[in-house]
């Protein structure tokens, strides 16, 4: 639907024409709560329809009207190479022909795992599993099997999965919803969870010296990807490796979504720190429902059928999964793309520094290999307070302007962004191009269903 931009008219309306998302969605909702099988992906926090989408390529996703989107979500990490690569889709193609599951072991799943360990050698042992967050909640029950103890130490606004004990001031999705401690879990589960400020020393230290004797586990995003994109700070990082250690507890890095989005090897990598345990999703399912857990391996043989902590699947190891897996994981290491994805993140958060400066709105990014987020304040959030305190208003009306005009960015300001090989400068200029049109909508309170200016092109 779009037009290359260059020498050619380009104006913005106040939204494309989605009548079929506008129906799926009316259905969807007389059959699932919510119309979504994932509740951010029901646009509450920014208000609209959201966009049923049909097919993917490339960049580009095309929703159930025909209308092109560049794409900054990627299924929230897998699309690294962008959506259906042809090798995936042989890859897939082949193992569907030879059956899509057994019940039973296959090789697949050991040629995954070796693909894994080769990039992440923190790695002894690893689980398949289906979700990230079947990796992080089989993590926490290893950790307290393994060390006979029950507390667990998360961080605010990190999100790893709806695990009972892992729903205490949660980020994604439970804060957009403004449900940090979701109802239905038992207060005598709960009280085993302490959850404290990310990134703050201090705080961790106090907390960390009130339940040592009973601590299990510290669970963190080293990079954290669900209040917005926040890194950890490097010396908070080596506090909790250091005291874990000290203490005789885990450390467990979730990095369902930072694992082979910031570098082959993580943000164990870029931060020079291993963890006891590592959780993992996403980018290993090559998009197909993948999760791992995996790490030392005298932790890791306390897992059923070797040691008495009970954990299984019927579906963990899946061959079609482990195919999908299995070819993009080799596609990334042939390739290993972090720089030219980092750099393709640098064009492109560079480019909306550079329009929101000049409109006078307060603008700040961050961003590791392919993996970015950005926020409207003028500094960088080190915490969730920090990015609860960053403009909703403006959010929202960007992400409006950006998704009417085919920009499709997380429907969230507590979730990160991510670029592909695929996103050539074309891409970036259009989408700069874009943003730059639609400022009007941006940096002020317009009627934004009412005033289109100019004609986009078709
Ligand atoms: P899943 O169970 O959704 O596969 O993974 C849970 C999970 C665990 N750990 C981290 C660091 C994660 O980011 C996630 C899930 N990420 C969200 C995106 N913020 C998935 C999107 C959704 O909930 O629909």
């Amino acid at each position: 639907m779009l037009r290359s931009l260059v020498g050619s008219e380009m104006c913005i309306r106040d939204r494309n024409k989605i009548d079929k998302s506008i129906k799926l969605f009316e259905e969807a909702q007389l059959l699932m709560p919510g119309g979504v099988n994932s509740p951010v992906r029901a646009f509450k926090n920014i208000g609209g329809n959201p966009i049923f989408f049909e097919k993917a390529s490339g960049a580009y996703l095309y929703d159930a009207d025909g209308n092109e989107y560049i794409d900054y979500i990627g299924s929230w990490g897998p699309m690294i190479m962008g959506h259906s690569h042809p090798k995936i889709v042989d890859a897939i193609k082949k193992q569907a022909e030879l059956g899509t599951s057994y019940g039973a072991p296959t090789g697949i799943e050991s040629e995954v795992a070796v693909l894994i360990k080769k990039c992440l050698p923190s790695i002894e042992k690893i689980r398949m599993v289906n979700s990230g967050t079947e990796a992080t909640m089989s993590s926490i029950r290893l950790a307290r099997g393994y060390t006979n103890r029950d507390k667990i130490i998360k961080f605010d606004g990190c999100y790893h999965g709806h695990v009972d004990s892992l729903l205490i001031k949660a980020g994604s999705g439970v804060l957009t919803f403004g449900l940090p401690d979701s109802p239905g879990i038992p207060k005598d589960l709960a009280k085993h969870t302490l959850s404290c400020p990310f990134n703050n020393k201090e705080e961790f230290l106090k907390v960390f010296e009130s339940v040592k004797d009973d601590l299990a586990a510290v669970i963190v995003e080293p990079i954290a990807g669900n209040m917005g994109f926040v890194p950890g700070d490097i010396d908070f990082l080596k506090l909790l490796r250091e005291v874990t250690t000290a203490n005789g507890s885990i450390l467990i890095f979730d990095e369902v979504m930072s694992g082979f989005r910031v570098s082959l090897g993580g943000a164990q990598e870029v931060f020079g720190i291993i963890p006891d345990l590592t959780a993992l999703g996403k980018v290993i399912g090559g998009g197909l429902p993948v999760g791992a857990f995996g790490g030392k391996q005298e932790i890791m043989d306390q897992l059923a059928p070797l040691g008495p902590v009970y954990q299984a699947g019927t579906l963990s190891g899946n061959p079609l999964a482990m195919a999908a897996g299995s070819a993009l994981l080799n596609l990334i290491i042939d390739e290993n793309p972090y720089e030219k994805l980092e750099s393709k993140a640098s064009s492109l958060l560079s480019g909306m520094q550079h329009i929101m400066d000049s409109a006078g709105i307060p603008f700040s990014s961050n961003q590791i290999g392919g993996m970015f987020g950005f926020f409207f304040s003028e500094t960088l959030p080190k915490n969730i307070d920090d990015v609860t305190q960053t403009n909703d208003e403006t959010f929202i009306r960007f992400l409006n302007a950006c998704i009417g005009n085919g920009i499709y960015f997380a429907p969230s300001k507590y979730e990160a962004g991510f670029i592909s090989t695929k996103h050539t400068d074309l891409e970036i200029e259009k989408t700069l191009t874009i943003i730059n049109l639609s400022l009007i909508h941006i940096s002020e309170p317009t009627r934004l269903l009412s005033i289109s200016y100019a004609v986009f092109c078709l």
